[in-house]
């Protein structure tokens, strides 16, 4: 019996797939610049069959791929060249609306991206500033480890403090230690009177300022997210919306705040010549798409080079300046999390093989005080930089950690390391 088999035993038979044009969508990553090849695609329905699939992996030597729903975005979903069950991130936190709640992480793939992958990877998202990654929102974890044992902590107690924190561990292993199965998660009180301001600035260093100030005067800040007139103009041409403001600007800072004063305050700051503010639902969204639909109109454009890296928010300045030389003469797109100092670089022209930009781009990243990855991961994309924002000693840690937890290199090879 071949392996797709002995899992079709396991799951049943309408749980694994084998068909080329099916594994295809799995094998190759959103950006399209990653891909690589599997036997099959395997979806368990509980914790118990991703037990019992890992260890007829881990019997036959057949490494493991863990995937969500793959939106990740540096090649750390998909196998090197050698889905199955899931909540949303929008179906979470729609389900905590209903009781007065919501979830802390948003981010534009909320629609597709699950709670396992978004755990696996750490990811931050456009609240991040106000809630934090992902893993501030782990309260417990249940993962099948290498040897098919499963791992389970979910009780949940706000004073628990015996040893290792190995739900926060789990949280950015990038499926390296464990395929995740069921999480305890913690769960906000819903925010209201949303207020979504849109304003032009004079660069990234303006918008830090201004963010800065706004953080100051204004109750709760949700997101201050970034982009620049080049973004602004690919998201007008290939998805139609017309100019956010009066006039164009170079770059524009997106806030959003919660509570009754917040659009007051908002309205009140001297440095806003011009804004656009919306308290509404649907005009809160239609401000919003001009920072969410960056990613989906930069890969409509060609397969991007992206370059997830944060900087010291003293740092954004120099370091934008520099950006620009260091990506010449490609069409370079800035965006991202201001408020965390997070800038999501793409760089669209050079070949996907062709790393140079990369290299340049990290590079100066590092140069600067900040790191490789600031929220998508390592992944196959960044493993020749870690040692740029990891000392040896760390890295030699997370080996040790990886080598006690999966001694034969089953789950993700070659992602990370
Ligand atoms: C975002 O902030 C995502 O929109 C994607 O992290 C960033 O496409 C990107 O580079
Ligand atoms: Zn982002």
């Amino acid at each position: 019996m071949g392996l797709p088999d002995e899992l079709a035993a396991i799951t049943g038979r309408g749980h694994v797939f084998t068909s080329r044009d099916v594994l295809e969508g799995y094998v190759t990553d959103w950006t399209r610049r990653y891909r690589g090849t599997a036997a099959c695609v395997v979806a368990p329905g509980s914790a118990a069959e991703v037990a019992e699939v890992v260890r007829a992996c881990a019997r036959r030597d057949a490494p493991i791929v863990p995937q969500g729903c793959n939106t990740g975005l540096v090649g750390g979903s998909v196998p090197g060249q050698a889905g199955g069950a899931g909540v949303t991130i929008a179906e979470l936190d729609a389900h905590a609306r209903l009781a007065g709640f919501g979830y802390g992480v948003d981010l534009g793939s909320r629609d597709s991206a699950t709670v396992g992958g978004t755990i696996a990877t750490n990811a931050g998202g456009v609240h991040a500033v106000r809630y934090g990654y992902t893993r501030a929102q782990l309260l417990g974890a249940e993962a099948v480890l290498a040897d098919g044992s499963v791992l389970s902590h979910l009780a949940g107690l706000t004073a628990d403090n015996a040893g290792y924190d190995l739900a926060g561990l789990l949280a950015g292993s990038e499926g390296t230690l464990g395929v995740i199965t069921a999480a305890r998660l913690r769960l906000w009180p819903a925010e209201t009177a949303l207020v979504v301001m849109l304003t032009g600035v004079a660069g990234i260093a303006a918008a830090a300022a201004l963010f800065a100030e706004i953080r100051g005067t204004t109750g709760r800040v949700r997101a201050a997210e970034y982009f620049e007139a080049a973004g602004v103009a690919l998201v007008g041409k290939v998805a139609g919306l017309p100019l956010p403001l009066a006039r164009e600007y170079p770059a524009y800072l997106l806030v959003e705040a919660a509570g009754a004063d917040a659009a007051q305050q908002l309205a009140e700051l001297p440095q806003l010549a011009d804004a656009a503010v919306a308290v509404d639902r649907a005009g809160r969204a239609r401000l919003w798409a001009y920072r969410e639909r960056h990613t989906e109109v930069i890969s409509a454009a060609g397969i991007p080079h992206k370059l997830d890296v944060a900087v010291p928010m003293s740092e954004l300045g120099a370091f934008r300046a520099a950006l620009a030389t260091a990506t010449m003469p490609h069409k370079l797109i800035v965006f991202g999390h201001i408020g965390a100092g997070n800038v999501h670089v793409n760089v669209l022209g050079p070949d996907p093989d062709d790393e140079r930009v990369d290299e340049a781009v990290l590079r100066l990243a590092a140069a600067h005080g900040g790191t490789v990855s600031a929220e998508h991961g390592i992944g196959r994309a960044k493993v020749r930089w870690l040692h740029l924002s990891r000392s040896g000693e760390e890295i030699a840690a997370m080996r040790a950690v990886k080598s006690a937890l999966d001694p034969s290199g089953l789950l993700n090879p070659g992602v990370l390391f």
